[in-house]
């Protein structure tokens, strides 16, 4: 049997570098001669993206447990295309997953079990890169934009849940998903970031015979 692909996640504060990074990534990927496909949650595309994205604009109220489980929901509608594409040989990278569904919402206050356990079976990444940048260094890029949750104190909080990830994903309690989690310092310059990333991507590009994860399972 062939080898699958790997499944790599980006996640990181706003105004880290996610989205380019991501895209630096995928050329680079092709440019050594490797299939890979981005992929972006929130997905404002389907039907329930667009409800998601009705909402950051602050065009909708929703309830808070209700938004949690649609920013899921918009995981799972892709769950079997990402399976698909890692077994056809295309390495999968996604702009923000499931660890953004539960640093969000338990950053307003809801109970950070509950937040996990809709995300509970999902295509486990073999691979989080986590884009680390301090709210300052964040602000000092200049500022954030106009959407729901792009304020500084949020995003303190945001990124407490995902330093508490980051020990969680890289200790016990990982069932058989095996998924390492590398925090990469954001602050650097944009090529010294991506150098980073790229040293961990690097050595996972020929594939794996290991089963696709489940996330938490
Ligand atoms: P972008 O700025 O990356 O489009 O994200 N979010 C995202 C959640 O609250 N829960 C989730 O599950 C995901 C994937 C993070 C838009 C905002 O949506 C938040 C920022
Ligand atoms: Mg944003």
């Amino acid at each position: 049997m062939s080898p699958r692909a790997p499944f790599i996640v980006i996640e990181g504060l706003d105004r880290s570098g996610k989205s380019t990074q991501c895209t630096t990534l995928i050329n680079r990927l092709e440019a050594a001669g490797i299939p890979a496909k981005l992929l972006k949650f929130p997905d404002r595309t389907t039907t329930i993206g667009q409800m998601i994205d009705a909402y950051l604009k602050s065009q909708s109220e929703l309830d808070d447990h209700l938004i949690h489980l649609l920013f899921s929901a918009n995981r799972w509608e892709l769950a079997s295309t990402i399976e698909r594409l890692l077994r056809e040989g295309t390495v999968v990278v996604c702009d923000r997953y499931a660890f953004s569904g539960i640093a969000f919402s338990a950053s307003k206050g809801l109970p950070f079990e509950w937040c996990r356990a809709p995300d509970v079976s999902l295509p486990a990444p073999d691979l989080t890169l986590f884009l680390d940048i301090s709210p300052e260094a964040a602000m000092a890029r200049g500022g954030y934009g106009e959407e729901r949750y792009e304020k500084r104190e949020m995003q303190e909080s945001v990124r407490r849940i995902f330093v508490r990830l980051a020990e969680e994903m890289n200790g016990e309690g990982m069932g058989d998903s095996r998924s390492a989690w590398i925090t990469v310092d954001a602050s650097q310059t944009m090529d010294d970031v991506s150098e980073a990333m790229w040293a961990h991507v690097q050595p996972m590009i020929g594939g794996t015979h290991r089963p696709i994860g489940r996330l938490w399972a």
